[in-house]
């Protein structure tokens, strides 16, 4: 006969057995995003933990702080490898001086626009730049797209490299940055994302670069008014994990992880194509003085002694470059 209580305790007692058998990584993860709400990586990187959720029936949970709120990308970089933090949204900008491999994607205008970016990295040059990345703690789970990047500053358009002779222009932390800037005769700043705006404003730097949508979102576009469309970087960012954590689940779970963080990539893209279009119909709504640079032949030959320097620092690294070159 069917008993009430019987069942009950069965279910109990099954749910007890669940319990012990949830694996230690099943304690809530936590995420680093640099961007604010409704921001496409924000949106994308909620996503992400909502499919985490739910595609493991609550087992694995992921608390994300945006906004930078757990400290600078270079730190969180640090922390995420070697498990202070277990995921972070991380453009491979600054990742480069941690991976070599990763560093590929730092030289300018080695992508000739988006579709050649998505294409050398769901191929062998992403696979040989994740592995590298893996190798230093960080497994890239999904790439998310970040546009290309742009000079902007106050003072006068940009058209030529001689434009930014003497200029102090804002770059990530990476030296390949500082090396292009040099390159132009400008005086490299390396310096926070979170520190940008008041630097603008004070004339601390004239200048820095960055893409559409982080222009607009961070309000640089108030005080640094003109935007020359150079496109010297495009640089991808990924949906990274402390590896450890990573190698320590199941197969199932890796997938789980995986799926996720894929899904929430298509919804990225998505979404970072319609920001980059609104939000530079906002910032030109807002009167910013916009030229384009037709012809950026003289910008790639300026800049070609980044590439030196990175050949000459990681000689074995000149068939990945070739092989991103090589991608049609
Ligand atoms: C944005 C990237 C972000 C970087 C920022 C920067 O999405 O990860 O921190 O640029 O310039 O485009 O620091």
């Amino acid at each position: 006969m069917f008993s009430f209580k019987k069942a009950a305790l069965t279910a109990a007692v099954a749910l007890f057995a669940a319990s012990l058998t949830v694996p230690a990584q099943a304690a809530e993860w936590r995420g680093w995003n640099i961007h604010k709400p409704g921001y496409p990586n924000t949106v994308a990187m909620d996503k992400f933990a909502e499919l985490l959720k739910e595609k493991s029936g609550g087992k694995m949970t992921l608390k994300m702080f945006h906004s930078g709120t757990l400290g600078t990308q270079p730190d969180a970089i640090e922390q995420v490898r070697i498990g202070g933090l277990e995921i972070g949204n991380f453009n491979l900008g600054p990742i480069g001086p941690v991976a070599a491999e990763a560093n590929v994607v730092s030289l300018p205008f080695i992508f000739r626009d988006m579709a050649h970016m998505h294409r050398a990295l769901d191929g062998e040059a992403g696979d040989k730049i994740s592995a590298g990345m893996a190798k230093k703690g960080l497994v890239a789970l999904a790439w998310y797209d970040s546009g290309a990047r742009s000079f902007y500053n106050s003072k006068k358009p940009i058209n030529t490299p001689a434009d930014v002779k003497g200029m102090k222009v804002r770059v990530m932390n990476n030296d390949l940055y500082s090396g292009m800037i040099k390159a132009l005769d400008g005086n490299p700043s390396p310096m926070a994302f979170s520190e940008v705006y008041q630097s603008l404003k004070t004339g601390v730097v004239d200048g820095a670069e960055n893409n559409w949508p982080s222009y607009e979102s961070t309000g640089h576009f108030e005080v640094a008014g003109y935007y020359s469309l150079s496109q010297h970087l495009i640089i991808p960012e990924c949906v990274c994990i402390n590896a450890n954590v990573y190698n320590a689940l199941s197969d199932d779970e890796k997938k789980i992880v995986r799926d996720a963080a894929r899904e929430s990539a298509t919804l990225q893209r998505e979404l970072w194509e319609a920001r980059a279009k609104s939000s530079r119909e906002k910032v030109m709504a807002s009167g910013v003085k916009f030229n384009d640079i037709p012809d950026k032949a003289a910008f790639q030959k300026a800049m070609e002694p980044v590439y030196e320097r990175y050949l000459s620092a990681n000689p074995d690294l000149k068939p990945l470059v070739e092989l991103i070159q090589n991608t049609k």
